[in-house]
């Protein structure tokens, strides 16, 4: 058995289901030999960012998940990294990255446990690849602490020969439940999730730190969200109505609404996640799921979701609020061409809801997305 094989074995057998890589020297070795193992071998991804936020979106809901990357992928992928701890997570989350120490498969030497250990990760570092207990170790701890765990490891040491020892963990016992002040990262909630982390990371009891009062919406928000809100009432209120495990958001006026009374979006972290955290819940069987998308955020990142969407053939539905601009940070203009160019490969997914103010229209429109099998994008106009 190889280190690669080994990593693989050891994180299926501890009820690991969703894992996610981009390609890299280590990663490659480890993905391959997880794909081999399932019946349907999932695909690398494109996008260190979109991957950890899949893997985050399984393990909010209770399912294990890691995600297998380079040091440079990381880096990339800060964001989502930074959000999740956050929001933290339910089920074991872990990052494992592959040090490439003489740059030998990178485009430059970079050591990443110091920028890791600054973000706040907890983070292990053994020796060889093959000393699996500490993929147990964090997931073990990741489980305990509420946070998702690093792992750096020798990416040589995936071609190295290792044991064979059948190490795993029992399943994971902790059930998803909505928890929007912790689970909606957005800035009313921001300084409650820091201590929230802070508990976590120093051991102390999270549910000790004090809960903030849930803003009401749209009336509690701020002029300039209020305005915005009242428009988007309507739809937000269709899309409540229906049956859903997860609804996600993005950093836009729009995911006020994990607030009372509407409460519909579920979780919530960084600027173009809500697909890749919807697609998690999906590439662990969790459906319906729904991602409520600003188009400026579509446009900056949400977008490279819609691939994964596609080549996991997942039946994503995507709510994309077209307001032209990027309203929460003072109205930066979207041009439609911009959604058009993104949008372009995507036409036969596609439905445009002219009237998203009627009550009734929303409603036929959201019934279009649910009854497809695939993917589908809803994009309600309000340019
Ligand atoms: C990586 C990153 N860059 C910039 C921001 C600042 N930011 C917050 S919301 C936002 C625009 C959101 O616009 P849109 O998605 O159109 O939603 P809307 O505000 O119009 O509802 C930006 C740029 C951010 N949160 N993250």
């Amino acid at each position: 058995m190889t280190g690669a094989e080994a990593i693989a074995d050891t994180l299926s057998r501890s009820h690991v289901e969703l894992m996610t890589a981009v390609p890299g020297h280590g990663a490659t070795q480890t993905y391959t030999a997880w794909q081999v193992e399932r019946e349907t071998a999932p695909p690398f991804s494109f996008h260190e960012e979109g991957a950890v936020g899949m893997a985050h979106g399984a393990a909010l809901l209770g399912h294990r998940a890691a995600v297998l990357m380079k040091a440079h992928g990381f880096l990339k992928a800060a964001n989502a990294v930074a959000d999740s701890l956050a929001a933290g997570t339910t089920a074991g989350l872990l990052y494992v990255v592959f040090h490439d120490p003489t740059g030998t498969h990178s485009d430059s030497i970079l050591e990443i446990e110091g920028a890791a250990r600054e973000l706040g990760v907890p983070t292990h570092r053994p020796d060889a690849p093959e000393e699996r207990s500490v993929l147990l170790h964090a997931l073990e701890h990741s489980e305990e602490q509420g946070l998702p765990h690093l792992v750096v490891l020798p990416a040589d040491g995936v071609e190295a020969d290792a044991p064979a020892r059948a190490l795993g963990l029992a399943p994971p016992t902790g059930t998803y439940e909505r928890d929007v002040a912790r689970q909606v990262c957005c800035p009313p909630l921001a300084e409650y999730q820091h201590a929230v982390f802070e508990a976590r990371a120093e051991g102390r009891n999270p549910d000790a730190v004090e809960r903030p009062p849930l803003p009401t919406v749209p009336d509690d928000l701020p002029d300039a969200y209020r305005s915005m809100a009242e428009r988007y009432r309507p739809l937000m209120a269709a899309l409540a109505e229906r049956p859903r495990i997860v609804a996600t958001g993005d950093t836009s006026v729009s995911t006020m609404f994990a607030f009372p009374p509407v409460s519909v979006i579920d979780l919530c972290t960084y600027m173009g996640g809500s697909l890749p955290l919807a697609l998690g819940a999906l590439a662990v069987g969790e459906q319906p799921a729904w991602a409520v998308t600003g188009d400026f955020g579509f446009v900056s990142a949400g977008h490279l979701g819609l691939l994964e969407a596609r080549q996991r053939d997942l039946p994503l539905n995507v709510l994309l609020l077209e307001n032209g601009r990027a309203q929460a940070t003072g109205g930066q203009p979207v041009s439609e061409d911009a959604v058009d160019t993104v949008l372009a490969g995507y036409v036969e997914h596609t439905r445009v809801l002219e009237t998203p103010k009627d009550g009734a229209a929303c409603r036929e429109a959201l019934d279009w997305a649910a009854a497809r099998d695939d993917l589908a994008i809803l994009r309600a106009r309000y340019r």
